[in-house]
């Protein structure tokens, strides 16, 4: 009996071996991007276009115990700070996977996304991609997003390729360049990159809206489908990855911590992780996993949501159709509603669209702008929208007249800004923007002249707006991965912390008559509104959703758009 399940196994292996040297071959021709595991990080990205190289690299490195850290000009102090997260989370790491790094892992820490683009450490496309691992040298690349949080999970997300790869070369299979090959390939996603998301711990209230989103519409996408994410549509990517990192989540809770370790162990020597689950949880689970994960997941969200209410249920539903629509903002006169959209193409390449406040007579403003999810806002006057595009392949601002006319971009020698805002009299923006790896505000005339920087700290900070008078600012700050909301003078004086917890707490948007100030947390593990009373008080919920209500505007007191993920897709909403 014994025998007969070794000769099947046997057979089982030589099927998959005959499939090993047929799989690479159709995929490489098909043109993926052998060799390298890419890291989608976020899928609000756009993807793809030509590579274009015209910078040069001069390399330093930062080594410490474990890692180098490869950084060109300006990226010392931001590669000091890697080398210390990276090795403050080594023995965490190492300890799950049951590996110790041999030699130090090169790391190749770019400054902003289109150097990162240029990267030659690998020949194929990285744009879209927020990190990637290449086999060949075992070399990891990423750029920094200002912040702590990000430059934490995409380091250690690739760290856990680099070692759980290093690990696989060390294996029992026959010739190191063949086996790389293989494990590259034929290692399925949902156990590669959802090994990785679960090492770096990469699932916050964001990843849970989508696994929650799809778990209870019955929507997730099955266990056989994670096998490679290639043929996943771009809207499903990141999906896919959170997806793998409950696979693991599910063992782990259900089999203990050490089945990570075990299964690391078990598949250097063979190719089928089911036969490492399989050893892992003492026969327990094997290909049933499939069912199992499934039903894990349908069980924790079903009962997460009761009680919850529908973003249609108490809000007004201003959009329709495909494609995302974030970042609603209301003009000040409240007349109009100008948005982001990607409806044209559904992959994350988005145009400014506006229409009346109710949803009506809606009209694209823009076109291969490649706009970027980083911020719309209107001038007090309502006569102008300010949004980010990436037009020139820089993260410039851009103005548009509200009823029509041409936009204009904002000359500014900042290269990568975000979340711009108006001042009271419509003459200066109020945005941030990432410098040397770290992100501060900055405040600048509407025609980019008289640039002024506000904060400088470590610290990342976003979506700075102004008081309706004008003499303060209100923005959040990332602190221990989580971010808190702020204020301060105009002259970036006096910093007063309004809200001090572990959830996050983002996205600030003023009443006009300034006394109230609204904003987004995840203090009930789902993204919903809050509001708090400038004056000090009692801070008050505004909705309880199933998904999670993110890209929120108020401008007159109790009128409020925001755009809300349900049913895989995020659409406007206005709550009276
Ligand atoms: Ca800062
Ligand atoms: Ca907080």
């Amino acid at each position: 009996m014994k025998n007969q399940f070794k000769q099947l196994k046997q057979f089982k292996r030589f099927k998959q071996l005959a499939l090993i040297i047929f799989i690479p071959s159709i995929l490489f021709l098909s043109g993926c991007m052998g060799g390298t595991h890419l890291t989608t990080t976020g899928a609000e990205e756009k993807f793809g276009t030509n590579k274009v190289r015209d910078r040069f690299f001069s390399w330093k490195v930062v080594e410490s115990e474990h890692f180098q850290v490869h950084f060109y000009k300006d990226g010392e102090e931001l590669a000091k700070d890697l080398s210390a997260v990276l090795e403050k989370d080594y023995s965490r790491i190492s300890d799950i996977l049951g590996i110790q790094q041999e030699g130090k892992a090169p790391f190749f820490l770019y400054l902003t996304p289109d150097d990162y683009y240029q990267t030659n450490i690998t020949l194929g496309e990285v744009e879209g991609s927020g990190g990637f691992t290449e086999f060949f040298k075992n070399r990891v690349a990423f750029y920094p997003r200002g912040s702590q949080k990000w430059l934490r999970l995409v380091a250690t997300h690739e760290y856990a390729h680099h070692l759980s790869d290093q690990h696989i070369m060390g294996g029992s299979l026959p010739y190191r360049s063949f086996t790389i090959y293989i494990n590259a390939i034929v290692n399925p996603h949902w156990y590669s990159e959802g090994l990785a998301e679960y090492i770096s711990g990469d699932f916050d209230s964001y990843a849970d809206m989508l696994v929650r989103d799809a778990a209870v519409d019955d929507k997730l996408i099955p266990f056989r489908q994670l096998n490679g994410f290639y043929h996943l549509k771009p809207r499903q990517i990141l999906l896919a990855y959170k997806e793998g990192y409950t696979v693991f989540d599910f063992l782990v809770n259900k089999y203990g911590k050490e089945t990570i370790a075990i299964m690391t162990e078990d598949i250097q020597n063979q190719i089928n992780p089911y036969w490492s689950i399989e050893k892992a949880t003492k026969g327990q689970v094997d290909q049933s996993i499939r069912h199992d994960w499934e039903n894990y997941l349908k069980e924790k969200y079903n009962k997460q949501v009761v009680g919850k209410k529908e973003p249609w249920d108490t809000s007004a539903q201003l959009t329709k159709g495909p494609g995302w629509k974030i970042y609603p903002v209301l003009s000040p006169d409240g007349k109009k509603i100008a948005y982001l959209s990607d409806e044209a193409n559904e992959q994350g390449d988005y145009d400014l669209y506006i229409m009346d406040a109710d949803g009506k007579n809606k009209k694209r403003m823009t076109r291969n702008m490649h706009i970027r999810p980083l911020g719309v806002s209107f001038s007090p006057d309502s006569k102008y929208i300010a949004f980010v595009s990436n037009k020139k392949r820089r993260d410039d601002i851009y103005i548009i007249p509200s009823d029509k006319g041409f936009c204009r971009r904002v000359k500014m020698p900042l290269r990568h800004n975000s979340h711009p805002s108006f001042s009271p009299d419509s003459n200066r923006l109020i945005f941030t923007s990432l410098v040397k790896g770290y992100t501060d505000i900055f405040i600048a005339d509407i025609d980019g002249n008289n640039l002024a920087q506000i904060t400088k700290t470590k610290e990342h900070e976003e979506s700075p707006i102004f008081s309706p008078d004008g003499s303060r600012i209100y923005f959040s700050r990332e602190t221990n991965e989580q971010r808190e909301l702020f204020a301060m003078k105009a002259d970036g004086a006096e910093i007063e912390r309004l809200t001090e917890n572990n959830f996050d707490d983002f996205a600030p948007s003023i009443s006009s008559d300034g006394k109230r100030l609204y904003y987004v947390s995840d203090r009930n593990g789902i993204f919903n509104i809050y509001s708090m009373n400038i004056a000090g008080g009692s801070i008050t919920q505004h909705t309880d959703v199933t998904g999670g209500n993110l890209y929120m505007n108020v401008t007159k007191e109790r009128e409020i758009v925001f755009s809300s993920y349900r049913n895989g897709i995020f659409n406007i909403y206005k709550m009276q």
